[in-house]
Formats: structure tokens, sequence, C-alpha cells
């Protein structure tokens, strides 16, 4: 992807018009910190703007930027992306992170999660074909036996999910970081940053107590951050978010991010059955017959209307 030689000679024949290859660290708005990815830069930060109005840059991308000072540049180009995950409502969407392989949905019980919260990221990755992994934080409180038993379908369903207590064991979850670019995600206060800090001890992220952030109703992560956990693997710590659209999807995207749907389409009476209440529908009877959770098509339904309108 980088091209050592060419960035370092276009550097020595002119360094005002030369560009560099760089990833974006941080995403704030309108501003975008670039990590200089030639050695030679010794992973130098830039602070870049865009040109125009064009801001459709996340954090993970890669990107070729031109110095205009010693600490500020202007992003030219984003090169290809080998995935996007995003969130949309019926007025605009919002990009989550590029370039990430794997997507870790923190959970907690103090504040409880919304399982439907849990779901929508879960079909956003299989959308975007990024793999999921499940985390259930805070397991050094009590009472996190239903939380456990709540988790269970998405194990059925073939996810990955760990329990763990960021504040006194971050061990089990490092096997699954090793070689991915992940990004965490979930609600405000599941202990996301607390998480990275645990793996990388040096950065010290910003955490805070949940008290304080449900009465400030500010969340404590404002924007998304990438940090290298070692040569190959890197994580990216996101803002917590309260709602996941789906409005990006199409109809069809939409079925088939339901893993246990697959099996079953293309087998209803109707070869445009939405699947809601039609006659002979596959994905209806196998929710008769036990294969698929009526939780889950309940969710597919709430979501398909909601895409719909
Ligand atoms: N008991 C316990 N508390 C934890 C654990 N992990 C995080 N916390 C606490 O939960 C609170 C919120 O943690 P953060 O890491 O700031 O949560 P976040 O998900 O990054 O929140 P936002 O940045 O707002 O999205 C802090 O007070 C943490 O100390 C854990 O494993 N056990
Ligand atoms: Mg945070
Ligand atoms: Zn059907």
């Amino acid at each position: 992807m980088l091209n050592k030689n060419n960035v370092s000679t276009q550097e020595t024949s002119n360094s005002s018009d030369a560009l560099l290859q760089g990833v974006v660290v941080a995403a704030f708005g309108k501003r975008f910190q670039v990590e200089l990815s030639d050695s030679l830069y010794e992973k130098k930060r830039i602070s870049c703007v865009t040109r125009g109005k064009k801001t459709d840059i996340a954090c993970g991308d890669m990107v070729s930027i031109k110095l205009t000072d010693k600490r500020e540049g202007v992003i030219e180009t984003t090169l290809p992306r080998k995935t996007l995950l995003y969130r949309s409502n019926a007025f605009k969407s919002k990009m989550l992170a590029a370039n990430v392989t794997q997507i870790i949905i923190v959970l907690a019980t103090q504040p409880s999660f919304y399982e439907v919260l849990l779901n929508r990221c879960l079909i956003a990755a299989e959308a975007a074909n990024i793999k999921a992994l499940v985390v259930l934080n805070k397991c050094d409180l009590a009472d996190n036996d239903d939380a456990k038993q709540k988790l269970e379908l998405y194990k059925a369903l073939g996810y990955q999910v760990l329990s763990l207590s960021a504040k006194e064991d971050i061990s089990t979850i490092k096997p699954y970081l090793q070689g991915e670019a992940s990004i965490l995600v979930g609600q405000s206060g599941m202990g996301k940053s607390t998480i990275i800090n645990a793996l990388l001890p040096n950065e010290s992220v910003r955490t805070q107590e949940v008290s304080h952030v449900l009465d400030s109703g500010k969340h404590t992560t404002t924007a998304a951050h990438l940090y290298h956990l070692d040569e190959n693997s890197q994580l990216i710590d996101s803002p917590g978010l309260q709602e996941f659209g789906l409005h990006h999807l199409s109809t069809d995207e939409l079925e088939h991010a339901f893993v246990e749907f697959r099996p079953f389409l293309g087998k209803c009476r109707f070869n445009n059955c939405k699947h809601l209440q039609e006659p002979d529908c596959a994905i209806i009877g196998a929710v008769n017959t036990n294969k698929i959770t009526a939780e889950r098509l309940a969710i597919y339904k709430m979501l398909r209307t909601e895409i719909s309108q």
C-alpha cells in the first residue's frame, strides 16, 4: 500500500509539493489527525483539513496529504477502502471507521445494555463484511447471569462472545486482536476506553464515571481514535452510541445480514416476500419450527419497516 521509495524521492525533490502517505488516527468533524506511514517520519502526526467541503473521511482511512506547514497539511486523496462501517438515519449518514476487519461490541450490565442496539451493530457488521466479537465487560460486578443468558442466543448464531472485566483481567481478549484492525463500539459507559487503557497502559485514554456521564449528558470519548497495539494490530476507540440507524441498507442486504435467515431465503412462496406476514413464508416457517427465534424475527420486522419508510 505504501510506496516508501516513491514517497521519499518526492519528499527530497520538492518538499512542499510532495505527497505523503498516512493513516487517519483521529477524526474531529472537519479536522483529521494523520499519522505519517513512512518510517522516515517516525509516526509524526499532522493536523489536516480537506479540500473544499469534502468530509467523507473516517478514522482508519489511508490518505495522501500535502504539508502546508511543519505540523499541518491538506488531505489530497483517500486510498480505496477495504471496509467501511457507517450508520445512518433517514436524513444523514455517519462514518464510524474505515479499513477495520473486526467490530467489537462492548456491553455491560451497569448501565444495562440495549439488546436491540447489539443487534443493530451485528447487522451493520454483517452488511459491511466485518467480523463481530461481542464482549460483556464489567464481569467483576455482580448480577451478570441474566446478561450471560441473553448472550447465549448470539453464541448459537455463531458469534464469539467473551465475558471479562477490563478492570481485573484483559488477557482473554488479546488473542482476538492479533492481526486485526478492530473498532470498539457500544453505548456510553460500557468501558470501551477502559479496555483500551488496559491493553495500552501508556496511552491513558480518558474514561469517566458513568453517573457523571449521565448527568452531563455527554460522552467521555467524543471522537474516534486509532491506537497501535503492535505492528499488525490496531484498535479504534469510538464515542458511545445511543442509536445505530441502518437506513443505508437495502432490504436485500438487511435480510442477508441476519445470518440464520440465509438458508431460508429464496424459499418463500412469493419471490418478493417481505417476511412480514405473507402466506407460506419460509422465514416465518423457520420461526415456527424454532430454527429462527421470535426475538430476531421481531427485530428484523422492526428494521425492515424502518428502512422502508
Ligand atoms: N467495575 C468495573 N468498572 C468498569 C469496568 N470497565 C470500565 N468500568 C468503568 O465504567 C465507567 C465508564 O468507562 P469508559 O471506559 O469511560 O466507558 P466508554 O464506553 O468508553 O464510554 P464513552 O466514551 O462515553 O462511550 C468508568 O467509570 C470505568 O472505570 C470494569 O471492568 N469493571
Ligand atoms: Mg470512551
Ligand atoms: Zn418470506
